[in-house]
């Protein structure tokens, strides 16, 4: 398959709710999609590097510039059978992960319509629906974080994950318990402890949590592997784990129990499923995590999570946690039961609302 030409479209999308982490608040999120014009179908991608550097160096702007610069030129023309190709020839640029798993990602679209094939079936999912939790932000006090957990245990989330922070954790977790007793419950610090705290994360580790996400330092795995001897409670790696090479090293380390796989940080699809069969051969189980997207960075999210070591509730919840109204028909929607239906229409499975994009839409850029 040809790629023939690429458009970026900048949106802006105003959250539901904001959301907080130890990394900061978002209320407007600024949306990078790929859109992927091919000698065949036409594709959409998802970038989620956000408006600033905190969850990782990337941001949309940066995004932007290194699509353009350098890994448009890296692909346009060229002719590709599969998407290992592509995520091979893009890797002649170091990092910019989430800007590659845009493109990787509007091409396994294309790939997979042209192919006739559902996305999941591609990548060898072994499920149709999806186990989905609901990642709870940071609220202003304790009785707004039950109500609002409240509200999601009603509407049929069956796992809930809070952040936590220095000040926000023992405490929240202890109302929490008392309120919602034995209820499938984990953490996620956003790398905001240190091992000096070990007193504070041994009483977090007294809460039965599923684990403990990202206590320590984004690029840690030396650390954490201390952290992991001293608690009971499993750790899974989120920030830490950017690629293969860093998922060898946690493994062989024993830094982390669980791995949080998110396309976008660790490169793209390819990299997904390829630190997916790296943990299932090391008895390690994953889960998928997500970055606040559309609907159509949402659709590669349920069709990684229908991978046999998916383990794990992911953070892949409906539309409507997200937004008020969805860029993709139908929306992703909560079955009673705490599922999301997998997609089984060819490639992504659901449709892009192209009119709605456009009356988001703050700037178009057109590389061919
Ligand atoms: O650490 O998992 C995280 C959102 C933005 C940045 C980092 C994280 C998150 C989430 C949201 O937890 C999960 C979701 O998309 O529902
Ligand atoms: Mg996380």
């Amino acid at each position: 398959m040809i790629v023939k030409k690429i458009e970026l479209l900048l949106i802006s999308k105003k959250l539901k709710h904001p959301f907080k982490t130890s990394f900061g608040t978002t209320y407007n999120r600024k949306i990078l999609l790929v859109k992927m014009f091919t000698d065949g179908e036409v594709g959409w991608g998802e970038c989620v590097a956000g408006e600033g550097p905190w969850y990782s160096y990337e941001t949309y702007e940066t995004a932007m510039l290194v699509i353009r610069k350098y890994l448009s030129k890296l692909i346009l023309g060229k002719n590709f059978d599969n998407l290992g190709e592509l995520s091979l020839v893009m890797d002649r640029v170091r990092g910019h992960n989430m800007a590659k798993t845009a493109l990787e990602e509007a091409f396994l679209d294309a790939y997979t319509k042209q192919l006739n094939v559902p996305l999941y079936k591609h990548l060898g999912g072994v499920r149709n629906k999806i186990k989905s939790g609901v990642s709870v932000g940071i609220q202003k006090d304790i009785p707004s974080l039950i109500n609002l957990i409240s509200s999601y245990l009603d509407e049929g989330y069956k796992r809930i994950k809070i952040k936590i922070e220095p000040g926000w954790d023992v405490n929240v977790l202890k109302s929490i318990r008392e309120e919602f007793g034995d209820i499938p419950l984990q953490v996620d610090a956003n790398a905001a402890y240190t091992l000096k705290d070990i007193n504070t994360l041994k009483q977090i580790d007294n809460f039965n949590l599923l684990m403990i996400e990202q206590p320590l330092h984004y690029n840690d795995l030396y650390e954490h592997s201390l952290l992991r001897r001293e608690l009971k409670t499993p750790i899974c790696l989120d920030e830490s784990i950017k690629d293969i090479y860093c998922a060898e090293a946690a493994i062989a380390l024993k830094s982390v129990d669980i791995i949080n796989i998110k396309p976008g940080r660790v490169g793209g699809i390819v990299s997904a499923k390829a630190i997916h069969d790296l943990a299932e051969k090391n008895g390690i189980g994953v889960w998928i995590g997500g970055m606040l997207e559309t609907g159509i960075g949402r659709s590669f999210l349920v069709a990684l999570a229908s991978l046999p070591n998916v383990k794990y509730p992911n953070d892949v919840s409906a539309s409507s946690r997200y937004w008020d109204e969805d860029i993709v028909e139908p929306e992703f929607v909560l079955n009673k039961d705490g599922t999301i239906d997998v997609p089984s229409g060819p490639g992504i499975g659901v449709n892009v609302l192209e009119d709605k994009i456009e009356k988001l839409t703050l700037k178009k850029i057109e590389i061919s």
